[in-house]
């Protein structure tokens, strides 16, 4: 069918080209232009304000590269991504391209797609397969390297104040997803066998900001002042956890260290103000990268089957006067 179309295609601007070619004297005819690239986007939700920058940051991208956009959003629900999907290969849309909400239970949609010939860009984040070829490529942060950033900073900081001990709660993202896996290993691993570090709990917030504001009460209800430090895997967390803390009757960034990842205006801000000690940025502005692969893959291209975009930690020991705003 696919392959009709194109031989269609490819007959139709045989034609075309033969009518309309040049003749003498007459003006050039406007030279045809391909279909565009149409492109099936499963967003997996928008939970958080850098969710809303990544959806805007796909929507802007496709109009600027001229790609044909049919976006979906599965509202937090792993199953309706998947019924996205098969909506986007029953469409034959020429490539699909997912942010999948946990890792596990993709293998049977991504063969329905193998065998359509769809190739799959995973985007923000990962999932787990046996069998690489089930997507053509990964564009999205390096979420280890994330969480060693921001277990770097609580290294740091702790040499600064001259701590002996501090103990940490550790709010967590969706369960089972990449960059709550990462985010939780790469901190683990930075801290790990150094006696200063208590770990009491970690625990999922999902995050969303009233789930953070919910963590935060039942760890201040549980550890109280014991609690030195908050290691939270978003900004949206952060913010409602931060409402917990100034409920408490405790100083978020100086009775409590708060170290968040995303980088939100909004965290910027209390940063800035003292009320945030590190926040490691996680870009969601993976549009441009998206459009760029899924026009090299509909041309048959091959692709770097791993991209991390580049990104910045920012602390209380840096001079962020001139940080731009950040668009999200
Ligand atoms: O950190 C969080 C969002 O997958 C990197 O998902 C993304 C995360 C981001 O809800 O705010």
């Amino acid at each position: 069918m696919k392959r009709m179309k194109a031989v269609l295609t490819v007959c139709l601007l045989g034609a075309l080209l033969c009518a309309c070619g040049p003749t003498d004297g007459a003006p050039e005819a406007a030279a045809p232009t391909a279909a565009p690239v149409l492109l099936g986007f499963s967003q997996l939700g928008s939970e958080s304000a850098w969710r809303v920058g990544s959806t805007r940051s796909i929507e802007e991208a496709a109009e600027r590269h001229g790609v044909s956009l049919m976006m979906l959003n599965a509202y937090q629900k792993q199953e309706k991504q998947i019924d996205a999907i098969r909506s986007f290969i029953s469409y034959r849309v020429d490539v699909i391209s997912f942010a999948p909400i946990v890792e596990d239970g993709w293998d049977t949609v991504l063969t329905e797609a193998k065998t359509a010939g769809i190739p799959v860009i995973l985007v923000d984040r990962l999932i787990t397969t046996q069998d690489e070829s089930l997507y053509a490529c990964f564009v999205g942060a390096d979420f280890i390297k994330e969480g060693r950033s921001a277990g770097e900073f609580l290294l740091k900081k702790a040499d600064a104040m001259g701590a002996s001990h501090l103990n940490i709660v550790e709010i967590t993202g969706t369960e089972d997803s990449t960059p709550q896996r990462q985010r939780h290993q790469g901190f683990h691993e930075t801290i790990e066998g150094d006696e200063r570090f208590t770990v009491l709990e970690s625990i999922s917030g999902d995050f969303l900001v009233s789930k953070g504001e919910e963590c935060m009460r039942y760890l201040l209800d549980k550890y109280g002042e014991d609690i030195d430090v908050l290691y939270s895997h978003n900004d949206g967390m952060t913010l409602g956890a931060i409402d917990a803390i100034r409920e408490y009757g405790l100083a978020p960034g100086s009775d409590i260290i708060i170290i968040t990842v995303d980088g939100e205006q909004a965290a910027i801000d209390l940063l800035k103000a003292g009320e945030i000690n590190c926040v490691v940025e996680c870009t969601p502005n993976l549009g441009d990268a998206v459009m760029e692969l899924a026009k090299k893959l509909a041309a048959g291209e091959s692709v770097p089957k791993t991209s991390h975009p580049d990104e910045e930690v920012f602390t209380e020991f840096d001079d962020l006067s001139d940080l731009a705003p950040r668009g999200y």
